[in-house]
């Protein structure tokens, strides 16, 4: 496929995403993070703006001829859309939505495959972040940084193209803490002590974005003890995430630790390959710099 192709398509199912992401604020500012009586292929309880948000992105993906499949983190398995097509979705509808009855900002995940659902297909990612406006960050093999667009009340606009410098200042990190290792503890305790500043709300993408447009930093979901594969989706995630860092000028990395030999092993995130749509893995974004410090034992 040609660039000229590609980035035709882009465009197209970023139109669709946009499209999508407004009557999906809507449906979050009537909302009340109320629960519903069901649960979702991992086991967490839907909230009915989960419900909503994944209705109204299946209905807009469903308008696009090119797309072959979706999958949904509110679903089991992928939804064909078109045998013609030749993108394959895979998004997180509403992520952090437990922390809507806080009012606090929540997102939207895309991980935009030629093909099938592996992190070598990914041509492009995507994600809304839900907050005082509806925010938008794009990024795609076609160019370097990721485009950030908000909408202005009438249509968005690209405000800027998002990069990341060699190192930052923020230190954003998961997990109930008594569960972490050691050497989890201690690289985190390192952060600190050299200047780094505590940046967590509990919604990868607010947060994730927090780190995007200061320039720099670093968000881990680490192996615990409770969760030793962590908490975080590879699919409706962790790959679109690790690739929109990298397409910032970042690293994104898989820590695992080998506690008889003390050792630890830094994979790239983009080279794990999941068994199931649902797969989690233990997951580092970062500027260049803090991911060095973190891969090395
Ligand atoms: P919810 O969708 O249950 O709010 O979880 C949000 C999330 O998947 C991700 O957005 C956060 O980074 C992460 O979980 C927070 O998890 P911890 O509360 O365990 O740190």
């Amino acid at each position: 496929m040609t660039n000229a192709n590609l980035a035709r398509d882009l465009e197209q199912i970023l139109i669709q995403i946009q499209k999508a992401s407004l009557p999906i604020y809507e449906t979050l500012k009537q909302s009340l993070g109320e629960y519903t009586q069901n649960t979702n292929a991992t086991g967490d309880t839907q909230l009915k703006a989960d419900v909503a948000a994944d209705e109204i992105l299946q209905t807009t993906f469903k308008d696009l001829k090119i797309i072959k499949q979706i999958c949904s983190e509110e679903q089991e398995h992928a939804i064909p859309l078109h045998k013609e097509g030749i993108y394959s979705i895979a998004y997180d509808p509403l992520d952090g939505s437990s922390l809507m009855g806080a009012n606090l900002s929540v997102g939207s995940i895309f991980g935009i495959y030629q093909g099938d659902f592996l992190p070598h297909n990914l041509v492009a990612s995507a994600y809304v972040v839900y907050g005082m406006v509806i925010g938008i960050g794009f990024a795609s093999l076609l160019q370097e940084g990721v485009d950030y667009f908000v909408h202005n009340g009438k249509e968005f606009q690209l405000q800027k193209t998002l990069k990341l410098s060699h190192k930052g200042k923020l230190n954003a990190t998961g997990g109930t803490q008594k569960n972490w290792s050691k050497f989890h503890k201690s690289k985190i305790e390192s952060l600190f002590n050299a200047g780094y500043r505590l940046r967590y709300s509990g919604g990868m993408v607010p947060d994730l974005h927090h780190i995007l447009v200061k320039g720099g930093g670093i968000f881990s979901y680490p192996s615990t003890s409770d969760a030793p594969q962590g908490k975080l989706r590879m699919l409706f995630e962790v790959f679109p995430f690790a690739f929109i860092f990298e397409r910032a000028g970042g690293n994104a990395v898989c820590i695992q630790e080998n506690p008889t030999q003390g050792e630890i092993e830094a994979k790239r995130l983009l080279e794990l390959i999941p068994k199931h749509l649902h797969d989690t893995t233990p997951c580092f974004f970062g500027s260049q710099e803090e991911i060095k410090f973190v891969s090395e034992s």
